[in-house]
């Protein structure tokens, strides 16, 4: 995934010939276009390749299963031409393993604590060890909260070179240049880009913001 803009837009629309529009729109802008159930329950899974005719795409399965169940769904997401996966920590080392195996070359990014309110309840007490497992496991990258910087500095201290992608700018109300600031390499902005009545200026806007940060 290329590194010129450092926002990622997360595509929740799930009309996906509004998707495919604001993906077009913002294709100039964003490093990736993450895609998550609601677009792809709706368009059906030949969305990720329609998506990966425009940009990148990272798919938030947020995958939490049994070893050979998540080799079997990565392999799909990755059979379909997604860049990137998006899969639990939580489920354990050997899942982990399996996850970074089936991808083969695209990248996958472990979710170490999540960025609403509940992430505070079981995921944020453990974020550190998944962080550390994920490093031993080979995984390219990991989830950290925007709406936390703190959190993403203590991720960042254990990821090392590894990429930190946050989720949480905007709606959730956290704030995409101390994310940044704070370490983390992309900004995932949903609802702030394809919900304004202009994504793509939107887009450009936090482009902007961020880019003396990274
Ligand atoms: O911890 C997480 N928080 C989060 O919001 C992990 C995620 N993958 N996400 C996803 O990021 C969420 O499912 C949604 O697709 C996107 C944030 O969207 P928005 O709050 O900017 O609209």
């Amino acid at each position: 995934m290329r590194r010129d803009t450092g926002l990622i837009i997360a595509l929740d629309e799930t009309d996906a010939k509004r998707a495919l529009e604001v993906a077009r729109s913002v294709s100039d802008t964003v490093d990736a276009i993450k895609i998550n159930w609601p677009l792809i329950l709706s368009a059906g899974p030949n969305i990720i390749t329609q998506m990966s005719e425009i940009s990148d795409v990272i798919c938030d399965l947020k995958v939490a299963d049994i070893p050979n169940t998540v080799r079997l769904i990565v392999k799909e997401a990755v059979s379909r031409r997604a860049s990137g996966v998006i899969v639990h920590a939580f489920t354990g080392e050997d899942s982990l393993r399996e996850a970074v195996s089936a991808a083969g070359t695209a990248e996958i990014y472990a979710v170490t604590e999540m960025s609403h309110p509940g992430g505070e309840m079981f995921t944020a007490p453990h974020a550190e060890e998944m962080a550390e497992m994920g490093v031993r496991c080979g995984v390219a990258g990991f989830i950290a909260p925007a709406t936390r910087p703190d959190r993403i500095r203590a991720v960042r201290s254990i990821a090392g070179d590894l990429k930190i992608l946050s989720p949480g700018v905007g709606a959730q109300g956290g704030d995409a240049s101390s994310a940044i600031s704070a370490g983390a390499d992309y900004v995932i902005v949903g609802r702030a880009v394809y919900g304004a009545d202009d994504p793509a200026s939107a887009a450009r806007s936090i482009a902007k913001e961020i880019r003396p940060f990274l």
